[in-house]
């Protein structure tokens, strides 16, 4: 992965990569795909930026009105090397052909194995590894704390305050935000505790760092939960959902040598940040952190629904056999993107080009909020920043403003997503296969809206 790119091979149909604007956001035609909307799907289900889209490629989305939108949202980070990404399309077509579905624990295939393999050998560690696929992030991040289980003979599971790991029932208990995630859905799974988090940020002027806040957290491990109890402490190494929060440095790799002090399985969630998102191919890797399982999805397979444990082969091979499973976990559809997803991300440099886009947002950012007092923090890695809106000199969330420039970011045609336990940090998730001069007018326009915001 050393190519250099200033100019990335552009993913999906060739759609004219530019932000073009012909009727107002939302235009007529989504307009009346969201009045069917609301007749035909659960109220429950939101919308973000009701734009019905018709097509997306490169750095834009087009929708049915013709709109041509640049996209900082990557469908929160699940496309990363471009949507309809050429090699995806081409892998999935072919094997669409061939067939479709026959469930790996009835006739298996080769795709799956492949996938595995190539998992084992991508993952941090070069111990022995094992993989098992699955559908969705959820049901991921659900089997690693069962694999945790049978490996320890434990049953309680440690996760982070902002943290977000899903919406089944287990992963609704390990997320921390009640709305809109938790709210009225309880009661939650046992056993499921919660720790301080490193976050920079709210701990600045305290004096905490990356030590001291695995410190802080250990002590609560040690004494609301006990290690002897302790199957597994789930992490997300850069929060997603929880706004974009990158712990102090230090404390990951505390908190992973405390686990591996106390035979508690240290498992990273890497739904968010995994394949070159973050500018590394994990998140983990920037402090040489080893995790025992990583939870792996979106990213994984360029938008085909796919997710994967991966982790130490004594763990792995722990729960007996046909203990996991699933009907469409590994389906030969996803695993052929995912094939794809994994050749792109090497052929097409695209771990090199997370981090130049990573150092294009971050000068833009911290430009911005130099001339800002209203963005509180700029933070995040490679193609993973945001920024945290709060009351100037202070830490108090403003959700109000969030809101005003998302809404006027969305109305100028960029597909931007907010995000954090208080609706305030600005998140950017731009493809990997975004053209440079998408990223320029997009921050172009995003410095406007905070000059008249
Ligand atoms: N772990 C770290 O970010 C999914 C959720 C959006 P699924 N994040 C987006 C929403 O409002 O539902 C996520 C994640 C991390 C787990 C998950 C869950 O992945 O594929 O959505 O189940």
């Amino acid at each position: 992965m050393t190519v250099t790119l200033t100019q990335p091979a552009v993913g999906g149909p060739q759609l004219p990569q530019e932000r073009r604007l012909v009727t107002e956001i939302p235009g007529p035609v989504s307009k009346r795909l969201a009045a069917r909307k609301d007749g035909a799907v659960s109220s429950a289900v939101g919308t973000m930026l009701p734009v019905y889209v018709a097509a997306a490629g490169g750095g834009v989305v087009v929708d049915v009105d013709g709109n041509s939108l640049i996209d900082l949202g990557s469908g929160i980070a699940v496309t990363t090397v471009g949507n309809s990404n050429p090699r995806v399309a081409e892998a999935v077509a072919a094997q669409v052909a061939a067939f479709t579905h026959t469930c790996f624990m009835v006739t298996p295939y080769a795709g799956y194995v492949e996938v595995a393999e190539t998992l084992n050998r991508l993952t941090p560690g070069d111990h022995d590894k094992r993989t098992a696929l699955f559908n969705s992030g959820a049901e991921a991040v659900e089997n690693a704390v069962k694999i945790a289980r049978s490996h320890t003979g434990r049953q309680a599971v440690v996760a982070f305050d902002h943290g977000y790991h899903g919406r089944t029932n287990l992963t609704m208990a390990l997320t921390a935000k009640s709305m809109p995630y938790k709210s009225g859905f309880g009661p939650f799974a046992p056993e499921v505790y919660r720790a301080p988090m490193s976050y920079p940020f709210r701990d600045s002027g305290s004096g905490i760092d990356g030590e001291a806040a695995a410190r802080r957290a250990i002590d609560v491990i040690e004494k609301q939960v006990g290690a002897a109890n302790l199957a597994a402490v789930m992490i997300e190494p850069i929060q997603g959902e929880g706004g974009f929060v990158v712990p102090a440095p230090g404390f990951l790799p505390a908190l992973a040598a405390w686990c591996t002090g106390n035979g508690v399985v240290f498992v990273a969630d890497e739904v968010q940040t995994g394949f070159a998102r973050t500018g590394d191919l994990f998140a983990c890797e920037n402090e040489g952190v080893v995790p025992d399982l990583i939870v792996t999805a979106k990213g994984i397979a360029g938008g085909l629904p796919l997710a994967a444990v991966t982790g130490r082969a004594e763990m792995m091979n722990a729960p007996h056999a046909g203990g996991l499973g699933g009907t469409y976990g590994g389906n030969p559809l996803a695993c052929a993107a995912a094939l794809a997803v994994f050749d792109s991300i090497e052929a097409d440099g695209l771990v090199d080009r997370a981090r130049q886009i990573g150092t294009t947002m971050a000068e833009r950012l911290t430009a911005l909020q130099a001339a800002d007092p209203r963005i509180g923090d700029v933070r995040g890695r490679g193609a993973m920043m945001a920024i945290e809106l709060v009351q100037p000199g202070t830490t108090e969330p403003d959700a109000a403003l969030t809101q005003r420039v998302a809404a006027a970011a969305h109305a100028q045609g960029l597909v931007v997503l907010v995000c954090g336990t208080w609706g305030n940090v600005l998140r950017f998730l731009p493809p990997l296969s975004i053209p440079d001069h998408l990223l320029v007018e997009a921050f172009n326009v995003l410095e406007q809206i905070f000059k008249q915001s």
